[in-house]
């Protein structure tokens, strides 16, 4: 490794639940994007930021690329736009189970885009050595992409591995960030997406696409934090849903966030959710805007 430091922006491409937002925050070290076994959970372009001895790398989390099909999707498609017009590395994340052939044309898209592209090939703790080989052996085709790395977000197997490699391919030049920022994102921000995890995480099928948190009160009080948030939801009978049997779900879904806002902010937390139903939301712009 040469002595000269780098920096640069990283950005992380690929399918909804592909695994780019475990991936960034095994990368990190730290929870910087929440993750969920389904898909669409990433809603904005989240930059978590790793310091190694000769380099700042930022890389930049990007929700799954997907066919708009409300104004919020068109929203997260401008996100990926964004994050690849600014990245002087692409990382393209494929789920070693899941790799199709409308995945990979997607892609070829970056073949001549001016910038190094690496495939990462995550989940490797969830296959055989015999599909990651033919997995391998099929993406050789794709020969303008710089390195294929193999990883497990969830057993950091591979990790140090990806980062020497972007090294390779980032410029000279400064660190941006101060060294002990591991995120740009606010706490405000931090704690309304680790409230939309727990629901996510409680509720499948069709409940959670529809669901934003707003914090409307954050207050810190010495060692405690009081927060209040919105919970909204696309349709009446969503509100239900969340609210639970006797107000059990909402209850579980408050213990669970209060848990991880307590490890996130580390301090005592009071949490009070209010559901709320917005029909459409999704389409109406004033409720996209952060
Ligand atoms: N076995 C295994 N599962 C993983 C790994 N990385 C992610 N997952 C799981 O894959 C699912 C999707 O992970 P995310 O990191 O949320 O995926 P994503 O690409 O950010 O998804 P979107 O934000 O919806 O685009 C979750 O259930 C994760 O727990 C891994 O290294 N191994
Ligand atoms: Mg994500």
């Amino acid at each position: 490794m040469s002595s000269i430091h780098k920096c640069g922006t990283v950005a992380l491409l690929g399918e909804p639940n592909a695994g780019k937002s475990s991936l960034i925050n095994a990368l990190v070290g730290c929870q910087v994007a929440i993750t969920a076994p389904v898909a669409g959970t990433t809603r904005d372009a989240i930059r978590g930021i790793l310091n190694t001895k000769q380099s700042q790398i930022i890389f930049v989390d990007t929700p799954g690329m997907q066919r708009a099909t409300n104004l919020l999707e068109q929203k997260m498609n401008r996100m990926i736009s964004g994050a690849v017009k600014t990245a002087d590395v692409i990382c393209f994340v494929l789920d070693v189970n899941h790799i199709t052939q409308k995945t990979l044309n997607k892609l070829a898209n970056y073949e001549d885009f001016g910038v190094p592209v690496i495939v990462v090939v995550t989940k490797i703790d969830n296959t055989t050595q015999a599909k990651l080989f033919q997995v391998l052996d099929q993406l050789k085709k794709y020969s303008f992409v710089k390195e294929f790395v193999p990883v497990s977000a969830y057993k950091k197997i591979g990790t140090n591995t990806l980062i020497e490699c972007l090294e390779k391919y980032l410029p000279a030049g400064e660190s941006i960030y101060e060294e002990d920022l591991y995120t740009d994102t606010s706490t405000r921000t931090m704690a309304a997406e680790t409230i939309r995890e727990a629901i996510i995480n409680q509720l499948h099928d069709e409940v959670p696409t529809g669901v934003k948190v707003v914090i409307t009160k954050y207050e810190n009080e010495q060692r405690t934090v009081n927060i209040d948030a919105d919970i909204i939801c696309d349709k009446p009978n969503h509100k239900k849903i969340i609210i639970g049997n006797r107000g059990n779900l909402i209850r579980l879904i408050g213990m669970k966030a209060r848990k991880n806002l307590e490890k996130l902010l580390g301090q005592h937390v009071v949490l009070h959710t209010y559901v709320l139903v917005r029909e459409g939301w999704r389409n109406q712009s004033e409720w996209l805007q952060n």
